[in-house]
């Protein structure tokens, strides 16, 4: 049966295949604010077509980062084709010739993208040239995204692209993806292979889970023994140098890279390369070899967290660093002596929760003296650790997150929701749906409330992911959540969605990032 369906199929296709149907749609994802698509169709020429500077742009050959997306979209459009003239002398009708780029404030092209960076853009596709209009030179990354995804082939090969108008700027600015390099090592290969996964998705927050208890991947040029004795092996870590190219590669993407290093908890893997920073645990009195959070008693750790953040605070350019503060075990805080002595100097009780305050509130001393801003995970809020306004929480407990997200910007403070989204857990079906379906602004509050819901981060957790199954793992998947963050919030028609989904699965996949299928088909490649 099988066999006789393939033997069959040219042959059918040669009788078949229509001539000159319009054929496919593009499908853009993450849908833009506005779209306007005319029937009238352009030709795309691969040989001849070109993207370059507008004459009024405030940018030119100068701007690396323009030039490498021009030279990467050119790419993406016309799939790395090998003999690129085959329709550009034959065709007649109207052709789009080139797409011009316009940046019209002043252009930081070697900049980092930042929490007030514009990627608002206008695209207008017309014969014979398209123009893209944006104020920074973020806006026009993503608007040369949209761009590459009108781009369509008709069933003899040629390029095609409806005139057609974008509107287009994001809902939310803060638009994260969360990897864990902790419980397993992810090679910079493929960290990079994510950057342009989330390009393709207009994301543009790495959310870099970089160390935790199972390892210390993080190459600490002040204290290179955390890395040396806290890696799984000497290979398994990020050098200076690593970490550079990852944050090169997600600038040019507009892609913005926060790391975090979590503590109090969550820090075993700290404690081998550095001496009495973690609590030794007692058992019915008695020291055993075994240690817990970070020692929150001890002068010495505040000395040594001083000159870490210091480090950190130099070697990442972005504004905002993850502190971590979430899930402290309080088991052996509670057996160690000198620590209950501690509590009761401080007049602390029984009250864990008021030593991690504690210690947290050092902690964000030392980190709001490097000039750098801060988020946290919500137990920092809910344990009512005194913070800067302008602090961010990171909102992670389900079911009842929206409840979370009324108390956190009721007391003003900024707030990222990760919740709904932890795309580590996995199940049967088109869990996508899911994702899709949340409205992050649907709990009860004010409007300006609401504006405080800055946006929200798809989690990937590392137990059971590696450089093996991240990409199929994370995409589409992911895709849901970056349609939920971009779009207008009436975006949520499923049928719609699962059919540009569908495409740009596929889009993905010819682009080099393994995305796992949606659902049952094929791709044309
Ligand atoms: N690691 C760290 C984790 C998790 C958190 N922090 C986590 C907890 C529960 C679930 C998924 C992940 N693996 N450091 C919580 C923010 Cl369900």
């Amino acid at each position: 049966m099988a066999l006789q369906g393939l033997l069959l199929l040219p042959v059918l296709l040669g009788a078949g295949a229509p001539l000159a149907s319009a054929a496919r749609q593009p499908a853009l994802w993450p849908l833009p604010m506005s779209v306007q698509l005319s029937p009238n169709l352009l030709r795309l020429a691969p040989g001849s077509f070109e993207i370059i500077h507008g004459p009024q742009s405030s940018a030119g050959p100068d701007c690396f980062l323009l030039q490498d997306a021009f030279r990467r979209y050119r790419e993406y459009v016309f799939g790395y084709l090998k003999s690129p003239d085959q329709y550009s002398k034959s065709f007649v009708g109207a052709e789009l010739q080139q797409l011009l780029v316009t940046i019209t404030s002043d252009s930081e092209c070697d900049a980092y993208p930042s929490s007030t960076s514009d990627e608002s853009y206008k695209l207008i596709v017309q014969e014979p040239v398209a123009v893209l209009e944006a104020r920074e030179i973020w806006g026009a990354l993503r608007g040369l995204e949209t761009f590459s995804q009108l781009v369509y082939r008709d069933p003899y090969g040629a390029y095609l692209i409806n005139k057609s108008e974008v509107i287009d700027y994001p809902r939310f600015h803060f638009r994260g993806i969360l990897i864990d390099t902790s419980r397993h090592y992810l090679p910079v290969k493929t960290i990079l292979q994510t950057l342009d996964g989330m390009a393709f998705n207009k994301f543009n927050v790495l959310h870099w889970h970089i160390v935790d208890d199972q390892s210390f991947p993080y190459q600490s040029i002040t204290f290179p023994e955390l890395s040396n004795k806290g890696a799984y092996s000497p290979a398994h870590v990020y050098t200076q140098t690593d970490i550079k190219l990852v944050l090169e590669y997600a600038r040019l993407r507009g892609i913005r890279v926060i790391p975090e290093f979590d503590t109090p908890g969550h820090t075993d893997s700290w404690g081998k390369g550095q001496n009495d920073l973690l609590t030794p645990c007692y058992k019915r009195g008695i020291k055993i070899d075994v240690f817990g959070p970070v020692n929150p008693i001890l002068n010495t750790t505040y000395e040594f967290m001083s000159k870490f953040f210091k480090e950190v605070s130099k070697i990442f350019p972005e504004n905002y660093i993850h502190l971590g503060g979430d899930e402290v075990d309080f088991t052996c805080w509670k057996s160690n002596p000198d620590i209950t002595e501690f509590m009761k100097q401080q007049g602390f009780g029984q009250d864990y929760e008021k030593l991690e305050s504690y210690y947290i509130q050092k902690l964000i001393d030392i980190v709001s003296s490097t000039n750098k801003g801060y988020i946290v995970w919500q137990e920092v809020f809910d344990n009512e650790v005194k913070l800067k306004q302008d602090t961010i929480i990171e909102v992670w407990i389900g079911p009842s997150y929206n409840l979370e997200l009324q108390k956190v910007t009721a007391a003003g403070y900024h707030a990222v929701l990760a919740a709904p989204w932890y795309l580590d857990y996995i199940s049967y079906g088109q869990d996508w749906k899911k994702y899709y379906k949340v409205e992050p602004l649907d709990f009860s509050g004010t409007e300006s409330q609401k504006d405080l819901v800055i946006g929200g981060t798809a989690a990937l957790w590392g137990e059971f992911v590696d450089a093996t199954n991240l990409s199929p793992r994370l995409w589409p998947r992911a895709s849901a959540v970056g349609e939920r963050l971009w779009s207008p919030a009436n975006v949520r028609d499923l049928n719609d969605a699962y059919e540009r989904l569908t495409e740009h699965r596929c889009r993905m996949v010819r682009r080099g990032v393994p995305a796992q299928p949606v659902f049952t088909g094929h791709c044309e490649m």
